[in-house]
């Protein structure tokens, strides 16, 4: 069994908050910051055990993550066994599909050398823990930029900007949660455990911990909104409202509720997104909802291309190809809820998107793979009918211009095999990245070495 207490809280079940701050700093006095952390710090950090009983559960849950060169200045030289953490993710901006221009400064280059992540049930909390932290770490940090997350309100709690139900597909932990539900896969992702890939090569420090990424996504709402509302799907008996709605979940490959299309492709299905024993058990090779159809070589039923086909190909790959690939999602969205004045103009003026994290025990079969060869490659996934599917309606990109998307209108695809490519073309990019970094999150005993080094 993987040791809970000294696994920090974030990488295996999330923060169990509502209210999240990301605090990027640049250590500028690593003898007195290793001092503090030490002694100060590292108690503050909350661990797995600690988060999952309400009993334990602290105030405001704290973790910390250090970028390569966040290690550097503080002496640790040790070779972590991960190209892409060393390079940094502005290095390899072009390589995931990012045009640099969109970042923010603060992420370009590789001044950021660690991330504290605060998370609370209000911002007051967290901020009062924070001017803590700030007192203890005193002149040996600077901030360099800060983002704070929020669930959105009322109903639309636990959705993403768009709208959509997030959090429903989560693989378990192998060694500390078994797959409990029908269609929930199991994956790795922890450095120097068993089924790490590189687990002859970590330093002894390094086990237990998980590579951070960390991406800003700013999410244009009221211009994807207007798409929808411009594009809505011709189908038989459905209103213009509806066939917006058939678009978006279309592209998505779930409805708003997080009910799958692939087991429900015509209406949405609240009941069957709330049950965890259904909402997952699907894969696309089976055939329904007619046996014979092979629905594996045709999207009637959900795009080849749809969102979470893109990133996670349920039996369109061998399954030992796609356990590879798996992450853990912990993010949550920031900025306000869209004003009237957007919506009526159709406009972003104020920023607002994911603050998207994931885990994993290696960034490259992780983030980079899911970002470079899967969600911004026209071709994934393989072998299909159309080999040129798209890049991920929601969030590929082909540099900000037009993207053609096959199969989004469900009807045309199959029945029309004379025409089977006839693209939707969405025009623009809906989520355009600001930026972000790569970080190692340490085990507490490993936030002690890095004191110590
Ligand atoms: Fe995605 N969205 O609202 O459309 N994502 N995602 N994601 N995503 C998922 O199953 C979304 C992003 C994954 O196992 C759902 O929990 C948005 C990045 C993976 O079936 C929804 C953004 C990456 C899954 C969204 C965004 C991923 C997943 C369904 C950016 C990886 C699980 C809810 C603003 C590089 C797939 C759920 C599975 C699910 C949305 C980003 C990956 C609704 C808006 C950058 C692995």
């Amino acid at each position: 069994a993987l040791d809970t207490d000294n696994i920090q809280s974030d990488i295996l079940v999330g923060m169990h908050k509502n209210t999240e701050l990301f605090f990027f700093f640049g250590i500028t006095d690593a003898a007195t910051f290793k001092t503090q952390l030490a002694s100060n710090i590292i108690p503050l950090i909350t661990s797995t055990t600690e988060i999952l009983s309400v009993d334990t559960q602290p105030v405001t849950a704290v973790n910390v993550a250090f970028s390569n060169t966040g290690l550097l200045a503080l002496g640790v030289t040790d070779d972590l066994g991960d190209p892409d953490f060393v390079a940094g993710q502005f290095s390899e901006a072009t390589t995931v599909g990012d045009d640099t221009s969109t970042w923010y400064n603060e992420f370009a280059g590789t001044n950021i050398h660690g991330v504290f992540l605060l998370a609370s049930d209000t911002v007051d909390n967290i901020n009062t823990e924070l001017v803590n932290i700030q007192s203890i770490l005193g002149d040996s940090i600077t901030e360099i930029y800060s983002l704070q997350g929020a669930a959105r309100p009322g109903d639309e709690q636990g959705h993403e900007h768009f709208g959509f139900m997030d959090g429903i597909s989560q693989p378990a932990v192998n060694g500390f949660t078994n797959p409990v539900y029908p269609g929930q896969t199991s994956g790795f992702f922890l450095v120097g455990e068993i089924g790490d890939p590189d687990l002859d090569s970590r330093p002894t420090w390094a086990t237990d911990g998980s590579f951070l990424v960390f991406r800003q996504l700013q999410q244009l709402v009221p211009e994807f909104n207007q798409f929808l509302t411009d594009h809505p799907l011709d189908v038989e008996e459905l209103t213009p409202e509806a066939g917006s709605e058939l678009l978006g979940a279309r592209m998505v490959g779930r409805w708003k509720s997080g009910a799958p299309l692939f087991l429900t492709p015509t209406a949405d299905d609240p009941v069957l997104a709330a049950d965890p024993n259904r909402n997952n058990d699907f894969n696309y090779t089976v055939d329904i909802p007619d046996p014979g159809t092979e629905n594996h070589f045709n999207q009637t039923n959900c795009p080849f291309g749809a969102h979470i086909r893109k990133v996670h190909p349920r039996g369109d790959l061998d399954p030992s190809v796609e356990n590879l690939h798996f992450i853990i999602r912990s993010s949550i969205p920031y900025g306000p809820e869209v004003t009237d004045v957007e919506a009526a103009s159709n406009t972003t003026t104020v920023d607002r998107g994911l603050a998207f994290v994931a885990y994993q025990a290696n960034i490259f079969n992780g983030f980079v793979f899911l970002q470079s060869i899967w969600i911004n490659n026209i071709g994934f996934p393989f072998g299909k009918l159309d080999p040129t599917i798209g890049v991920d309606p929601i969030i590929g990109t082909l540099g900000g211009g037009p993207k053609n998307i096959s199969g989004l209108d469900p009807l045309v695809y199959y029945l029309n095999q004379s025409d089977p490519i006839h693209d939707v073309v969405i025009p623009q990019d809906y989520v355009v990245s600001r930026g972000g970094e790569y970080f190692f999150s340490p085990s507490l005993s490993g936030l002690g070495a890095i004191a110590a080094a």
